[in-house]
C-alpha cells in the first residue's frame, strides 16, 4: 500500500461506520417516529400503552448503555494518528511497517490512569498508560504500555493481588483513584520486587503536566525477527518531542476539583488546534548472544537497560492528528492486547508478558460482551480478515461461502494456511527446556539495586518531591507496621533516604545502613536532563482589567504566540475589557472559572486603572501566589509588577524604576520601552518548565 492509501485506510474503513444526524428520526428498525416527547396513552390523562414500541425500545436501549468499565485503566482519552518509520528496519525485523519510510500507518492511541474508575479525576498520582494499535498490512500490531518503563510485579499471577491491594478498599470503595490507603501498601511492604516500581510512582513522573509531555515504554523485552528469521530482544521507547514534564503534588491536588478533565481536555484541544503531540518510538536492541551479559534479567519486568549501557535508536515518529468522533464506539470500545503481535515482532518468556496475552483477550470479551469484538470499527483491521470463525453474539459478517471448515474440498480448500514467505505469523522457534516448576528465577532476586539507580539519578528537587511522595502516601496508612515495613524496605535502597521518609512518618529511623548505596545512576533518568527548549502549546494566563496597557500585552502576546504558546486574556468577569488604546479585548476566562494551575505561566501587563482593580480582588494575589509556589514563570510589565509585590511573594528581586529583573523565573520591568527585552527571558523561563530553586529553604536537610 502506498503513503496515501495506508494513513487513509483506517479512516476510509470508518467513513462506512459513520453515522451523521440525519434529518426525520426513526426507531431502531427505521420506523419513523412522529412523536418523541409523549408516550402512547388512553386519553391524555390515562395509562401508557404495551404497544409503544416506541417508548418500550428507547428506554429498553437506554438501560443497556453502560458496559463494565475496564478493570484497571478505566479513565482514559484517545486520539487517531499515523506511525512513520524514519528508514527501513529490515536488518532487524521484517514488521512490514517498519520497512518503507514513505509508508504512515494509522494508528489509534489511549492514554489512561490505572486506579480510578472511569469518572475518576485525570489529575492524580497514578502510572499512565500509553497504548498505541497500528493497523498495519499485515494485521493489528499493539504497544500496550505505560509511561513508567518499569513494573510493580515480575509474574503474571500477582497481578489480580496487585490490582486488589490498588483499588478502593472492599469494605468502604475508598479511597477512589489512589493508592495512598493500608491495603496498597501493606500489599508493597510484603512485595520488595515492586521496589523499583515504587520509585518511579513517588517521583514526578506520576504527575505529568500532560499526556502530550510523557514518555511511554513497552516495559517488557520483545523480540524482533528479520526476514532472515535472525531474532534480536527489543524493548520499546516512545519520546514526546514536547519533552518530558511534570506538575508537583500541590498543583495536581487543586487541578482534581477545578479541572478533573485536564489532561483529556488538554489533548483533545492541542489536536483540535492543529497542535499534533509527536512522538519519538526508539528501541534498545540486544543480541541474543548477550541476553546473559547483565547483572540484571532482561525478561524482569521491574527492570530496566539503563540508555547508557543499550543506547536508543530512534526508528520513527507517531503524530496524533484526529480526534475521536464518539467516545464510546472509539475510545470505550477500543480493544488494545499486547496479544496483537505481527510478523517481525515476537514474544519473549518474560512471565508478566507471557499472562498478558491470555488476560486482555480475555477481558476484552468480558467486557465488549461478544467474541467478536475485532469486529467493532475501531478494532477492525485494514487488511483482509479470513477464517472459519463463526456467530458469536453482535456476528456483523456475512459469510456467503457454506464451508466454515478446514481441510475442506468444497470450498477450494480456502482460507488456507499460508506459508512464512507469503508473510503469515510464525512463531520465534526459541529452543526451550527445563522440567515444569512453579519457581521465580534467581536472576529476579535483585529488588533493590535499580531502585537505588532511580534514586541516585534524581536531581535535587526530584528527590525532594519523592520523599514529600512517601510522606503523603504512607501518611494516609492506619497501621503503624505497615508503614514501618515499607521504610524497612526503603531502607535495602540508601539509608538517609528511609531515614528522611521515617523522619516524615513520625517513625524510629532504620538503626543503620544495610546496604552501602553503590553510588551508579543514569543521567537519562532525571526529567531535569531532558531538553527544555520549548514553549510550544503552553498555555499563559494574561491578568487583566479595564484599563490593561494595551501596547505591552500585544508586545508580549504575540511574540509568545510567535512561539506556539497560548494566551489566555483572564479577568474577574467574562465578556470584554477595554484596553488603554479605547479597543475592545476578549476576556477567555475569569478568576471563577479556572485558576493558576490550568496555566504554565503568568504575564501581568501594566495600566494603572488595571492594576488598581486587580488589586483590590483576593482571587488575583492567590492566582499569582500558587503559581509563584508551584514554580512557575511569571513576568510583569510596567504597573503590573506592583500586583506581584502586592500577593506576598518573598525574598525575589523585582524591576526598580529602570533596570528590568529575571530572578528565579519572575521576569519584571516597569520600563515599558524595554518590554522586548524581557520577552526573550520570559520565553525561556517558560522552557524551563518550573523554577525548583524557590523550594529551595535555607534550614531543612534535604536528600
Ligand atoms: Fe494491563 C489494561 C498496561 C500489566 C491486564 N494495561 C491495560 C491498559 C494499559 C495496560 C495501558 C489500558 C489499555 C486501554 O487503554 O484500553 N498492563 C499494562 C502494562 C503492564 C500491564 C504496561 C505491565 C507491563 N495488565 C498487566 C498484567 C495484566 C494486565 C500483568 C494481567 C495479567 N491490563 C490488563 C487488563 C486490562 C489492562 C485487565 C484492563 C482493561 C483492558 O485490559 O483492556 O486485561
Amino acid at each position: 500500500m502506498s503513503e496515501h492509501t495506508n494513513e487513509q485506510s483506517k479512516n476510509q474503513d470508518l467513513e462506512q461506520f459513520r453515522k451523521e444526524p440525519g434529518e426525520l428520526l426513526t426507531t431502531n428498525e427505521g420506523v419513523k417516529v412522529n412523536n418523541t416527547n409523549d408516550s402512547l396513552k388512553t386519553g391524555t390523562r390515562g395509562p401508557s400503552l404495551l404497544e409503544d414500541f416506541h417508548l418500550l425500545e428507547k428506554n429498553a436501549h437506554f438501560n443497556r448503555e453502560r458496559i463494565p468499565e475496564r478493570v484497571v485503566h478505566a479513565r482514559g482519552v484517545g486520539a487517531h494518528g499515523y506511525f512513520q518509520p524514519y528508514e527501513s528496519l529490515k536488518e532487524l525485523t521484517k514488521a512490514k511497517f517498519l520497512q518503507d519510510p514513505s509508508v504512515k500507518t494509522p494508528v489509534f492511541v489511549r492514554f489512561s490512569t490505572v486506579a480510578g474508575f472511569r469518572g475518576s479525576a485525570d489529575a492524580v498520582r497514578d502510572v499512565r498508560g500509553f497504548a498505541v494499535k497500528f493497523y498495519t498490512e499485515d494485521g493489528n500490531y499493539d504497544l500496550v504500555g505505560n509511561n513508567i518503563p518499569v513494573f510493580f510485579i515480575q509474574d503474571a499471577m500477582k497481578f489480580p493481588d496487585l490490582i486488589h491491594a490498588v483499588k478502593p478498599e472492599p469494605h468502604n470503595e475508598m479511597p477512589q483513584a489512589s493508592t495512598a490507603h493500608d491495603n496498597f501498601w501493606d500489599f508493597v511492604s510484603l512485595m520488595p520486587e515492586s521496589m523499583h516500581m515504587i520509585m518511579w510512582v513517588l517521583s514526578d513522573r506520576t504527575i505529568p503536566r500532560s499526556y502530550r509531555m510523557m514518555q511511554g515504554f513497552g516495559i517488557h523485552t520483545f523480540r524482533f525477527v528479520n526476514e532472515q528469521g535472525k531474532a534480536r530482544f527489543v524493548k520499546f521507547h516512545w519520546k514526546p518531542l514536547l519533552g518530558i514534564h511534570s506538575m508537583v503534588f500541590d498543583e495536581i491536588q487543586t487541578l482534581g476539583g477545578k479541572d478533573p478533565d485536564f489532561h483529556r481536555r488538554d489533548l483533545l484541544e492541542a489536536i483540535e488546534m492543529g497542535d499534533y503531540p509527536e512522538y519519538e518510538l526508539g528501541v534498545q536492541i540486544v543480541e541474543e548472544e548477550d541476553e546473559f551479559k547483565f547483572d540484571f534479567d532482561i525478561l524482569d519486568s521491574t527492570k530496566i537497560i539503563p540508555e547508557e549501557l543499550v543506547p536508543i535508536k530512534p526508528i520513527g515518529k507517531m503524530v496524533l492528528n484526529r480526534v475521536p468522533d464518539n467516545f464510546f464506539a472509539e475510545t470505550e470500545q477500543v480493544a488494545f492486547q499486547p496479544t496483537n503481535v505481527v510478523p517481525g515482532i515476537d514474544f519473549s518468556d518474560d512471565p508478566l508478558l507471557q499472562g498478558r496475552i491470555f488476560a486482555y483477550p480475555d477481558t476484552q470479551r468480558h467486557r465488549l460482551g461478544t467474541a467478536n469484538f475485532e469486529s467493532l470499527p475501531i478494532n477492525r483491521p485494514v487488511c483482509p480478515v479470513h477464517n472459519d470463525q463463526r456467530d458469536g453474539f453482535s456476528q456483523y459478517n456475512i459469510y456467503t461461502s457454506k464451508v466454515n471448515y478446514s481441510p475442506n474440498s468444497l470450498g477450494g480448500g480456502c482460507p488456507m494456511a499460508s506459508p512464512e514467505n507469503m508473510g503469515a505469523f510464525v512463531h520465534y522457534a526459541e529452543k526451550l527446556g527445563g522440567r515444569k516448576v512453579r519457581e521465580r528465577s534467581e536472576s529476579f532476586s535483585d529488588h533493590f539495586s535499580q531502585a537505588t539507580l532511580f534514586l541516585n539519578s534524581m536531581s535535587k528537587a526530584e528527590k525532594e518531591h519523592l520523599v514529600k511522595a512517601a510522606h503523603f502516601e504512607l501518611g494516609k496508612v492506619m497501621n503503624k507496621e505497615v508503614k514501618e515495613r515499607v521504610v524497612g524496605l526503603f531502607n535495602h535502597i540508601d539509608h538517609e533516604f528511609a531515614t528522611l521518609v521515617a523522619a516524615g512518618l513520625g517513625l524510629e529511623a532504620p538503626a543503620k545502613e544495610l546496604i552501602p548505596n553503590h553510588g551508579k545512576s543514569s543521567p537519562a533518568l532525571s526529567m531535569e536532563n531532558q531538553p527544555k527548549d520549548s514553549i510550544k502549546t503552553r498555555q499563559i494566563a494574561v491578568l487583566a482589567a479595564d484599563g490593561v496597557d494595551a501596547a505591552q500585552l500585544m508586545v508580549i502576546k504575540k511574540a509568545l504566540e510567535a512561539e506556539g504558546a497560548l494566551t489566555r486574556i483572564v479577568s474577574k468577569f467574562g465578556g470584554k475589557i477595554k484596553g488603554t488604546d479605547g479597543k475592545e479585548i476578549d476576556v477567555e476566562r475569569t478568576f471563577l472559572t479556572s485558576a493558576s494551575v490550568m496555566f504554565d505561566a503568568i504575564y501581568i501587563p501594566g495600566g494603572e486603572k488595571s492594576i488598581a482593580t486587580l488589586k483590590m480582588d483576593n482571587d488575583v494575589s492567590e492566582f499569582i501566589y500558587s503559581a509563584f509556589k508551584h514554580c512557575k514563570a511569571i513576568a510583569a510589565t510596567g504597573e503590573g509588577v506592583d500586583l506581584i509585590a502586592a500577593a506576598n511573594i518573598k525574598d525575589i528581586k523585582l524591576a526598580d524604576a529602570e533596570k528590568s529583573v529575571s530572578d528565579k523565573g519572575v521576569i519584571t520591568s516597569r520600563n515599558a520601552s524595554d518590554v522586548k527585552q524581557i520577552v526573550q527571558d520570559f520565553v525561556k523561563a517558560i522552557a524551563q518548565h518550573r523554577h525548583w530553586i524557590r523550594e529551595e529553604k535555607k534550614e531543612t536537610k534535604q536528600m
